[in-house]
């Protein structure tokens, strides 16, 4: 296929995309635009024509089956869970994401939000900036420490074990749980989360959103944590009860809680925020320039591949059956 071929094909862009990933589509596709994907919007005159879609946020099941020549839905994210991929799979849409590529960011995030927790950086540099430090002398000595601490980590897929590999770097011991152990690697593995959270005091959370994490990390997980714990949630928010976090935070069931990402983004509970124990980042886990350019090549590499070499780069499992119609 030329590149007068790809730039026939029509690729929608619905709500915001990173614009290195718009213009690279805006170069090679025809690149239609709409402000969010809602079903319900969708001009007459683009929906017959639309063979791909390049998407930052959700695309749902209705949202496809209004697009009846669409062949794939590239999203910007390794976590794909706003995406009904299972639909996709059953209606023969490919459906990609952007893996490894943003492995390496992400956990040095994880880290950088673990040490803000518990040596309180934010709150010390706060201090700093409000004139404290030359009025009332020294910031305070922090209860909290990574040393001697025994890390958990829920979700020992790609960012997991960039994260414990920084852990044991740093001198943290490290066990995990997933629904299957991962050969070949040296952490205890607990087959229940209730137990990873027993046995450690640091449990750290990096799987995907979705029916089979959602709010798992609940009021009995965090007790079995215990009142020295810390936990640090880099995956989905919706794979936490935020009340009983809050309430835990709040009563002191665990120590502290480090959390990058939430239920309802970009709100944030005013509960989690009332909390002093708490150190609170906009979902930047991938957000450098450097990581996010990764992130948006892959994006259209995966357009670029599939309509001109039938195959796509990073298929989602749920859809790596599908070939191009
Ligand atoms: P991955 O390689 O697929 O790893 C996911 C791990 O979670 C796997 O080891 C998987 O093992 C485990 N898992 C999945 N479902 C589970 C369940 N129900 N119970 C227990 N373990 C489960 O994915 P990744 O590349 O590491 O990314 C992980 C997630 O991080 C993404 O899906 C995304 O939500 C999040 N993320 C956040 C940011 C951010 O900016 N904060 C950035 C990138 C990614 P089993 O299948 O054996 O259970
Ligand atoms: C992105 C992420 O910020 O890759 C993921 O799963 O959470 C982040 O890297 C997000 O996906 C942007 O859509």
């Amino acid at each position: 296929m030329t590149e007068k071929d790809l730039s026939r094909i029509t690729i929608l862009v619905p709500g915001k995309l990173n614009e290195h990933a718009a213009g690279r589509i805006r170069k090679t596709f025809d690149m239609v635009t709409m402000d969010t994907a809602d079903p319900g919007k969708i001009p007459a005159e683009v929906a017959g024509k639309v063979r791909g879609i390049a998407a930052f946020g959700g695309i749902s099941a209705a949202f496809m089956e209004k697009l009846p020549k669409l062949e794939i839905v590239a999203s910007f994210g390794v976590g794909y869970d706003s995406v009904d991929a299972a639909h996709a799979g059953k209606t023969d849409v490919m459906v990609t994401n952007t893996p490894d590529v943003l492995t390496e960011e992400v956990a040095d995030t994880a880290l950088g939000l673990l040490i803000n927790t518990v040596r309180e950086f934010p709150k010390a540099e706060n201090y700093l900036r409000e004139g404290r430090w030359v009025k009332e002398g020294p910031y305070r000595l922090t209860p909290g420490t990574l040393r001697g601490r025994k890390a958990g980590i829920f979700g020992m897929g790609r960012i997991g074990q960039a994260i414990a590999r920084r852990l044991e770097a740093f001198g943290l011991s490290v066990a995990y749980h997933n629904r299957r152990q991962v050969e070949g690697l040296p952490y205890d593995y607990h087959p229940t989360l209730v137990s990873l959270a027993q046995a450690v005091d640091t449990l750290i959370c990096v799987v995907p959103g979705g029916a089979s994490t959602a709010k798992a990390v609940n009021a009995e997980v965090l007790k079995a944590l215990g009142p020295n714990g810390v936990f640090i949630n880099i995956g989905r928010g919706s794979t936490v009860d935020e009340d009983a976090l809050a309430k835990a935070l709040a009563d002191g069931t665990i120590f502290a809680a480090g959390l990058d990402v939430f239920a309802d983004e970009p709100n944030v509970p005013k509960a989690l925020l009332d909390v002093p124990n708490a150190s609170l980042l906009p979902h930047v886990g991938s957000a450098s320039i450097y990581t996010r350019n990764a992130m948006a090549d892959l994006v259209v590499d995966n357009l670029i591949s599939w309509f001109a070499e039938g195959k796509p780069v990073t298929a989602v499992p749920e859809t790596a059956h599908v070939k191009p119609k």
